[in-house]
């Protein structure tokens, strides 16, 4: 074992006690899984400025709201693709997603058409069905993080 070795095997032991809990240590992330991660970045954007105009925190126009739902309808279903066991390491997804195939397709199908009613929601233009709609596509998010990604 050289030294390198010896500091790798540390900072792994170190990490493992940090993480615990139900996910236990960060799994590898192998190539599909870096995939992922990487579509689900991208989808971001969008999601964070719509967030500020339906919070006040910057002005409404609909729009600018219209572009972001056009980009954000686009990109959000682009994560689903990357949603494979991956050999070399899932990352953060949770073993649950390949345990329970069918449970996770409804979630999917949930989170898509919550995303599909914010972007028709778009079109009217009406602040408080969009807000409604946007808080709608947050918790489609965080109910899937719930059970099928590893805790933060
Ligand atoms: C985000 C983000 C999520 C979801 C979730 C909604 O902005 O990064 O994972 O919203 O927090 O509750």
């Amino acid at each position: 074992m050289n030294l390198r070795t010896v500091f790798a095997a540390a900072a792994a032991t170190v990490t493992l006690a940090a993480c615990g809990g139900q996910g236990g240590p960060a799994a590898d992330k192998g190539p599909i899984s870096a995939e992922r991660t990487a579509a689900f970045k991208r989808m971001m954007p969008e999601f964070a400025v719509m967030g500020k105009m339906v919070k006040g925190d910057e002005a409404f126009s609909q729009g600018k709201f219209k572009e972001l739902t056009a980009v954000f309808t686009q990109n959000a279903k682009k994560p689903f693709d990357h949603f494979q066991n991956d050999p070399q390491g899932n990352g953060d997804a949770l073993p649950a997603v390949w345990a329970q195939p069918d449970d996770f397709k409804r979630r999917e199908s949930e989170f898509f058409a919550a995303v599909d009613e914010l972007n028709a929601q778009s079109q009217n233009g009406r602040l408080e069905g969009i807000t409604a709609a946007y808080n709608n596509v947050g918790a489609s998010c965080k109910s899937c993080h719930d059970v099928y990604r590893r805790p933060k």
